[in-house]
């Protein structure tokens, strides 16, 4: 079977992007019979700022969600990244293997970098973090959103070099890109940026944990363009065309049906039906959540059982790759 990794930074309250976007693509691969790793990349979100008196609620939270959602832990393995200690050791080996040109060139670092003035050596060794976590479990493929594909495209450079210098080691991963737009949902409240846990307004997101009437009046309030009429454009209007991709994953239909069911109805009257859509697509894994929530406990044996198997697999990749390089 094909393995499948996967990561989740514990940044911030999960939005309907990290959602449809992620957890539940991961929970249909699932379904399909592929060998799932998904952890939460605590060492990951330590590139940005984070207050460590929030870090571990949120793990848990995150715990929460992705079982919510219907990750079955005795299936996939659900971990917490700094739980397995190998990823930050193979990050080592691979960061001796990477060159900081190729690296300082990434778009994403790019534009996270030009809002610093002291740029972290974290943010610039982030895709290498990212290689590491795939290529230590022979990850085979990897979902991503467009923006990511560089990143994954790095982690392939990287096998390659490695088995240059030490011998192979790692398959190269491939990229699962998602066909029905879950990867690009857009800001409610500025369609050209993508919808994001740390954008500073709460209304341009709307999260898992949304209740139905906040989900109501986020969707309400959502910038669309001063044509009525629904139509699905990304390019030239890519707030409507948003609103149309929401509904899409609310219900698992294409672009086409939606605005051919939306005929007549202006946005201001389509903004209701998306709202409806949306509000049962999540009532059923918010209750779970806030289920999940209330046992701490049975979230931490959780990710205590998948750190554990995924430290097995980890060890025996690593001591391969260690021993290639000649440190055994
Ligand atoms: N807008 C989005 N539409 C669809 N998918 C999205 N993802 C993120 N934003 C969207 C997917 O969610 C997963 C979470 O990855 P992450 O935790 O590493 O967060 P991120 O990609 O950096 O994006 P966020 O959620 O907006 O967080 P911040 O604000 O902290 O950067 C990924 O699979 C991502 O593709």
């Amino acid at each position: 079977p094909r393995r499948v990794v996967t990561g989740l930074q514990p940044t911030g309250e999960l939005h309907i992007g990290n959602y449809f976007g992620a957890i539940r693509r991961c929970v249909r691969l699932q379904e399909q019979g592929d060998d799932l790793m998904i952890f939460i990349a605590d060492l990951h979100s330590l590139t940005t700022r984070q207050e460590p008196s929030l870090l571990q609620a949120r793990v848990l939270e995150l715990a929460a969600c992705v079982l919510a959602a219907g990750l079955d832990p005795a299936r996939a393995v659900l971990f917490v990244q700094s739980a397995v200690p190998r990823h930050a050791e193979l990050c080592w080996l691979l960061t001796c293997l990477a060159t900081h040109a190729r690296l300082a060139h990434l778009p994403q670092y790019k534009e996270k970098a030009a809002t610093m003035k002291e740029v972290p050596l974290g943010l610039l060794l982030y895709p290498v973090l990212q290689a590491a976590d795939v290529l230590l479990y022979g990850g085979t493929h990897v979902p991503v959103g467009a923006d990511q594909l560089q990143h994954l495209q790095v982690a392939g450079a990287l096998a390659r070099t490695f088995a240059h210098r030490y011998g192979r080691a790692f398959p190269a991963p491939r990229a699962l890109l998602a066909d029905d737009g879950s990867d690009r949902l857009r800001s409610l409240r500025d369609p050209n940026k993508k919808m994001s846990k740390s954008d500073t307004d709460p209304k341009s997101r709307i999260l898992l944990t949304d209740p139905d009437d906040i989900i109501e009046l986020k969707i309400r309030k959502a910038v669309t363009d001063f044509t009525p009429q629904v139509t699905f454009d990304p390019e030239t209007r890519p707030g409507v065309s948003n609103l149309v991709s929401i509904h899409c994953l609310a219900e698992d239909k294409l672009p086409e049906e939606v605005v051919q069911e939306a005929e007549g109805l202006t946005t201001a009257q389509y903004k209701r039906v998306v709202a409806a859509a949306l509000q049962r697509a999540l009532a059923p894994v918010r209750a779970r959540a806030a289920e999940l929530r209330a046992r701490p406990n049975y979230l931490r044996d959780v990710l205590r059982h998948g750190a554990a198997r995924a430290r097995v697999r980890a060890d025996a990749v690593y001591e391969r790759a260690a021993a290639l390089a000649g440190l055994r």
